[in-house]
């Protein structure tokens, strides 16, 4: 049976629109190729974009064990950051506009020139980025429970909603990135800490991966855009009046706050 992208990606969009959980695509298919998904998440995406959306960056996800634990899904997924999802410098997340919200720590890449793959290392990643900065993911599963498979969440545009976005960088080489170490503290509370090792053992790979992935598809990251590496922690849920704090070595300290 073939899958009508168009109208898994309509059905995703109205979960947004109308702030509810729906059921997981793969409850009600026989099966969702990887292909697939991605196909429905560019649809998503097209979608976003036909609203007067831009891009203004990229993603990957699940790219820790802390997260492939947490949501019991144990590979890499890719998205994409439209610009109306990036916050302000309030950091103050709308509730009334998302569904089940968690938020997530993040390191995040800005770039200085395009990066395509294949054959992108690491060391060319970071020739390519302008600085690194901290923030906070925002994820929201448009699933019910929070929960999903693989194809599922990569549909689901890997549960983007929002990111706050620190203002102390550093450039590439003025820190060791697997050491950059991160204390996650909600409502006060330490609820994770993580070095950049975390992710995949360098987040300058996993840059590298989400370049050599998006080349297989004709497609690459742009000057300008931000990525962010994946969180190195487990997500917590994002509440009225919780206040939740990423502080990282180098790259400064990045909150949010979820207002009813
Ligand atoms: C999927 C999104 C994962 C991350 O940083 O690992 C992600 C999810 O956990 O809902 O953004
Ligand atoms: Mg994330």
């Amino acid at each position: 049976m073939s899958i009508d992208h168009a109208h898994w990606a309509n059905y995703l969009m109205s979960a947004v629109d109308e702030r509810r959980d729906v059921q997981a695509i793969t409850k009600q298919v026989d099966e969702l190729s990887l292909d697939d998904a991605y196909a429905i998440q560019a649809a998503l995406l097209e979608l976003q974009l036909s609203r007067g959306d831009t891009l203004a960056g990229a993603k990957l996800g699940l790219t820790s064990v802390a997260k492939q634990e947490q949501m019991g899904v144990s590979e890499p997924v890719y998205g994409w950051v439209p610009a109306s999802t990036v916050l302000d410098e309030s950091g103050e997340v709308s509730l009334g506009e998302l569904i089940h919200p968690r938020c997530e720590p993040e390191i995040v890449f800005i770039l200085g020139d395009d990066l395509a793959g294949p054959g992108v290392t690491a060391a060319d990643a970071l020739d390519a980025t302008e600085k690194i900065v901290g923030g906070i993911e925002v994820i929201d599963s448009r699933f019910e429970k929070f929960s999903f498979t693989l194809p599922d969440v990569i549909a689901d545009n890997t549960s983007a909603a929002r990111v706050a976005i620190g203002t102390d960088g550093i450039a590439p080489g003025e820190a060791d990135l697997t050491t950059l170490g991160c204390v996650f503290e909600v409502d006060g509370e330490i609820t994770g800490t993580a070095t950049g090792a975390a992710l995949l053992g360098d987040p300058a790979a996993c840059l590298a991966m989400l370049a050599n992935h998006l080349g297989k598809h004709g497609q690459k990251l742009e000057k300008g855009w931000l990525v962010m590496a994946g969180a190195a922690t487990d997500a917590r849920p994002l509440g009225a009046g919780t206040i939740a704090t990423a502080r990282y070595s180098h790259l400064g300290t990045v909150t949010v706050k979820g207002k009813a």
